[in-house]
């Protein structure tokens, strides 16, 4: 890297015009709790630089309030389990600044690595940039309440060693702010190779709750928002915001190529074993929308709201997308190429839901009648339904999603709303007791079993249909029981489908049989989910039902 760390670009400064868009509820975007242990706090450039090479794992950067002029230097963080976090937890009141000297800002090359409460401005290529370190895959990346202004490629690129690996996996990205504005986009260079997020042959990373805007050009097609394709899977984009970018979210990009990745369980059999670009994914809850009038004047608009293109497997559900000209306005939901298969449910938008050059989908209850008066404020993002936006209100079908962008249950009233936003009060939930029954037993083969939950594993169980819980029940009381732990840990139990809690719901010691009463959700389909959080080894798992809520 040192070569290229010094590379020049135009030294040009320039402030940042922002629009506002809407922040996402608060309540999934919590500050993060204070840094103890081993900390080191630095406020000059070559603190910083010093500290991030002498980094040890288990350590948490500080960064002081102020402007950190790179001018060149760039952060490797290549140490696992190191924390590089402003101190004062205010993301704009620590900038780390490029000025286009820099080519990455954050090179991330280790697992369990964090970055949060920064900005990174004006990065000549990608200002974060996660990589395996050598022969290591990196795993579990973290960047919280980040933002990132004006970079000169992709704003976050996550991408593998090589086609045989090792990759970049189960990262998360939320809270951030990615933006490109007017100062910043004629920095861009070739054709357009912008974006937010770019991920490469990456498994399992979730994109949640963060606010993505501006990534398009005047010629040339910036990438989408939020893109994971090269043979990535499962990535889940939830409850984010994304205005004027030429292309919101997607899933795949390409017909056909040589597989970066492939994956032994074979994710799509009726693929054949032909090229996949994206396997599995979910969008859900997301508000995409474009106003910006220079980018329907450019050379291709607004292209596509959520773009699935040789995606196999997957879904787009109660996402909302809504343009403020339709005629510069290709697609809000589009499914390309063969050997993509998607479920599109509870859409709402105002232009086309669109299939193109022989791909499937299985559709229920989207809407593309909606108008700008259907919301709360189109003109900032703010796409929450008017109480009057009967189109929408009740018009869905029942899902497997059971709460909204603002974390409100679903459904309210006579069925889901579509699009991202639940209205109205939350149903009083009535008690139907029921005789206390098993209806989970990882012990034995009838129940679930007969296996233990394995250490970091999230596992279904189906519930309801048994021991009398109705089909659509989406909230049970029960008696939740773990025995047989092999180390210390907890079990967390919640609706599957939906993100792991981060609380302990039953906490274990070797070989301790412990009980909770507990009111657990479930998906639209009857199912838990449960998982084993602890380092290594197993626990049994038992779950005794007493009731139903409906
Ligand atoms: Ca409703
Ligand atoms: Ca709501």
């Amino acid at each position: 890297m040192t070569a290229s760390r010094f590379r020049l670009a135009a030294l040009l400064a320039f402030g940042c015009a922002l629009a506002t868009a809407p922040s996402p509820a608060a309540d999934f975007c919590p500050a993060f709790p204070p840094a103890t242990g081993d900390v080191v706090v630095v406020s000059t450039v070559a603190q910083l630089r010093t500290a991030v090479d002498a980094a040890v794992p288990g350590r948490t950067i500080l960064v002081a309030d102020g402007t950190y002029a790179l001018d060149g230097e760039y952060l490797r963080l290549d140490v696992p389990n190191v924390t590089l976090r402003g101190q004062s937890g205010q993301r704009d009141a620590v900038v780390l600044d490029g000025n286009y000297l820099t080519t990455e800002i954050v090179q991330v090359a280790a697992s369990d690595v964090t970055v949060a409460d920064l900005t990174l401005r004006e990065a000549y290529d990608h200002p974060i940039h996660v990589m395996p370190a050598g022969t290591s895959a990196t795993n579990r990346t973290l960047v919280y309440n980040v933002r990132i202004v004006d970079p000169g490629q992709q704003a976050i690129k996550i991408n593998p060693e090589s086609d045989t690996g090792p990759y970049v996996d189960e990262g998360t990205i939320a809270c951030s702010r990615l933006e490109l504005t007017d100062a910043g986009r004629p920095h861009v260079r070739d054709s357009c190779y912008t974006g937010g997020v770019d991920a490469h042959a990456a498994l399992g990373w979730t994109v949640r709750d963060n606010v993505i805007e501006g990534f398009w050009c005047e010629a040339g097609l910036s990438e989408h928002a939020i893109h994971f394709w090269r043979n990535a899977r499962d990535t889940r984009v939830e409850r984010n915001v994304l205005r004027n970018n030429a292309r919101g979210i997607g899933f795949g990009l390409a017909e056909t190529g040589t597989p970066r990745r492939t994956y032994a369980d074979a994710p799509c059999p009726a693929a054949g074993g032909a090229y996949v670009d994206h396997y599995g994914g979910t969008a859900v809850n997301n508000f995409v929308s474009a106003d910006d009038p220079e980018l329907f004047a450019s050379e291709y608009g607004f292209d596509c709201g959520i773009c699935l293109w040789q995606a196999c497997g997957a879904s787009a559900l109660h996402n909302t997308v809504h343009t403020a000209d339709v005629a510069s306005s290709f697609s809000a939901i589009e499914w390309r190429f063969s050997r993509t298969a998607a479920t599109i449910a509870n859409n709402l938008a105002n232009f086309s839901l669109r299939a193109r050059d022989g791909a499937s989908a299985t559709q229920a209850t989207n809407v593309t009648t909606a108008t700008a008066a259907f919301y709360v404020s189109p003109a900032t993002g703010d796409l929450h339904l008017q109480p009057t936006a009967a189109g929408a209100i009740d018009q869905g079908s029942a899902s497997s999603v059971s709460t909204d962008v603002d974390g409100d249950s679903r459904p309210r009233g006579a069925a889901p709303d579509v699009g991202a936003d639940e209205t109205g009060a939350p149903r009083a939930l009535r008690f139907h007791p029921l005789v206390p029954c098993r209806v989970v037993d990882t012990r034995s083969a009838s129940l679930g079993g007969p296996a233990p939950l394995a250490a970091g594993v999230s596992r279904p169980f189906q519930v309801s249909g048994a021991c009398g819980v109705p089909a659509g029940v989406t909230v049970v009381s029960a008696n939740v029981t773990v025995t047989q732990a092999t180390a210390a840990g907890s079990v967390v139990v919640y609706a599957n489908g939906t993100p792991v809690p981060i609380t302990p719901q039953i906490p274990f010691a070797v070989g301790r049989t412990r009980a909770n009463n507990a009111i657990l959700g479930l998906d639209g389909a009857g199912l838990l989910a449960a998982r084993a959080e602890m380092p290594s080894g197993s626990v049994h798992l038992i779950v005794d039902v007493s009731g139903t809520f409906d």
